[in-house]
């Protein structure tokens, strides 16, 4: 009897570990995100050892590491909305002034916003030209704005050095549509990026996720992956945050939508 509740449970666990197959992505760790960089989260750089430890553990069988990737006077840029920048998206009421770094702003005019841009699919898609159809109705977006970060081909996009990296990881950027931002791995407002097919071709299951930053990229791409029907796991001592203070309230809702939310010694132990 004992032996075969024993055999049961083997057969159980070598079945499931048949189907579950695990990817580590490592989220935005790039320069401007850790010491010196323009948008530097406090203590950054601590969590890149740990990444390299566990990226080498068997459970995992894909890594992606993503990047945070932005035009010049990306939509998301303060100083892309100043008056005297002539070149890009302007405040219309003359209240340029307040387009500072971290804080949200609700009053960019649609209509000055899309002037730019040529994307009359996105009607089709309830988005329009980086503006939901919501923003649309009250004619405004809502954006949080941020000091120039991430700038395409710049050292401040590349991924810190120390970060290990190897020839068949995937690459994945996000926020590279100049007029719309995307703190999500997987999604923009026009479209998804490579990222839930990469893991549909490699027959991922179960998502872990470290890296920058917890309350903004951490925060929505495990929003978006319980979303696809990933298992999720946040390794939350692996990531750190812009705004600590809101830390605990988003654990709290990643728990409740189903994100499990681990410590990294859990699974380096277990080897
Ligand atoms: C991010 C702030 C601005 C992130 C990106 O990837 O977490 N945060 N842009
Ligand atoms: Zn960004």
């Amino acid at each position: 009897m004992y032996e075969t509740t024993k055999s049961n449970e083997k057969f159980t666990k070598t079945s499931k570990m048949l189907i579950e197959k695990a990817t580590l992505i490592i989220i935005d760790v790039q320069n401007d995100f850790v010491e010196n960089g323009s948008l530097a989260i406090p203590n950054g750089s601590q969590i890149i050892s740990i990444i390299n430890k566990l990226r080498e553990l068997k459970l995992f069988e894909l890594i992606v590491l993503t990047q945070d990737w932005h035009c010049r006077q990306h939509v998301s840029f303060a100083s892309a909305h100043l008056k005297s920048n002539p070149n890009t998206f302007r405040f219309t009421n003359s209240s340029a002034p307040g387009a500072l770094p971290f804080i949200t702003y609700s009053n960019l005019n649609y209509t000055e916003h899309n002037y730019l841009c040529n994307y009359n699919e996105m009607y089709t898609l309830g988005v329009f030209c980086g503006v939901n159809r919501t923003e649309i109705q009250t004619n405004q977006i809502i954006q949080q704005l941020w000091p120039d970060h991430c700038v395409e081909n710049t050292h401040g996009a590349q991924f810190v050095q120390e970060l290990n990296r190897k020839d068949r990881d995937e690459l994945v950027r996000h926020g590279d549509h100049c007029h719309s931002d995307s703190y999500s791995i997987f999604t923009n407002r026009y479209k998804n990026t490579r990222l839930n097919e990469i893991l549909r071709l490699n027959k991922i299951t179960d998502v872990y996720l470290v890296g920058f930053a917890f309350d903004y990229a951490v925060w929505y791409s495990s929003m978006d992956a319980i979303q696809f029907g990933y298992k999720t796991i946040v390794i939350q001592d692996v990531t750190r945050s812009i705004n600590k203070s809101s830390q605990e309230k988003i654990v709290q809702n990643m728990k409740q939508i189903g994100i499990e939310i681990i410590n990294s010694t859990k699974l380096l132990m277990e080897v």
